[in-house]
């Protein structure tokens, strides 16, 4: 990673139906994911929280909106203009990620109406917002993460997780690879000889390849932008986000 600050796209994820610990909360809530895929949320299956991690919902500088991120992420916003005062943050819930697990949400471009908060061990609390949205048909993290829930009924229930919130969901084509295909992860993941979320080695390696071949080579399948280089649309795709207000550049 470089010397200078990262630059995150926050795609925001509206709360469909709010979780007991928010109840008393009075506003629109938004979980707010941390990207460096925009172009991707096309893809988007559902919302990944680690169980253990502290999360804050917060005002911002938006009327009526509440965002849910780590508190330390709340703070850098704070200074980018995000929250309800200039280096504030005015919190009106602590949570964990458990409270908010196997929440509705809405997420913006993905032909999915509803997606739902699940959990992720990899998550790590000093990076981005602890939010990650998931694109399993571009992401082997997303992938391996989504298989195991889809695969291990114990694991969905030490969560609370049912099978509505996971089972109907599949990796979306829409990115083609040149040598890995519409569904890059899925075909890294199976190249790698993947087990589970937790190989991580193997995870990085599919990681970085379809990363970087995704980003040079990729073309677009997406009707709204097919037959376009992923290079190009990124950047079209994030100002289309932005514009609508369905996202935030955010940095690090
Ligand atoms: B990416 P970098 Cl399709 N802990 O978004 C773990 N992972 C996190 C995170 C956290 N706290 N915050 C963000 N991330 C994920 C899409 C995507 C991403 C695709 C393909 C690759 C990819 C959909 N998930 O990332 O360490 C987020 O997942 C591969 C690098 O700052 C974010 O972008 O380089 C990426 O990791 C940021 O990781």
């Amino acid at each position: 990673e470089g010397v200078g600050p990262q630059e995150y796209t926050l795609v925001k994820m509206k709360v469909l139906e709010t979780p007991k610990k928010l109840k008393s909360v009075k506003g629109n809530i938004f979980l707010v994911a941390a990207t460096l895929r925009p172009e991707t949320m096309y893809g988007q299956t559902n919302c990944w929280l680690h169980p253990d991690i502290k999360y804050i919902a917060f005002k911002t500088s938006v009327a009526g909106e509440i965002w849910v991120s780590t508190p330390r992420s709340a703070r850098n916003m704070s200074f980018q203009g995000m929250t309800s005062a200039e280096g504030k943050v005015e919190v009106v819930a602590e949570l964990t990620g458990q409270d908010l697990l196997g929440v509705p949400l809405k997420a913006p471009l993905t032909s999915n109406q509803k997606v739902y908060t699940l959990p992720m061990l990899s998550i790590k609390e000093d990076k981005g917002t602890g939010v990650v949205t998931s694109v399993p048909s571009d992401s082997p993290d997303d992938y391996a993460a989504l298989l195991d829930l889809q695969k291990k009924e114990a694991f969905r229930q030490k969560y609370g997780i049912t099978d509505e919130m996971v089972l109907p969901y599949a990796p979306i084509p829409i990115i083609e690879v040149p040598g890995l295909g519409d569904l890059s992860a899925v075909k890294a993941y199976e190249m790698f000889k993947i087990q589970s979320q937790n190989d991580k080695d193997k995870l990085a390696e599919a990681k970085e390849l379809c990363y970087l071949k995704g980003f040079y080579d990729g073309i677009f399948l997406v009707e709204e932008h097919k037959g376009q280089k992923v290079e190009v649309v990124k950047k079209v795709i994030q100002k289309k986000l932005t514009d609508a207000k369905d996202a935030v550049i955010y940095y690090e």
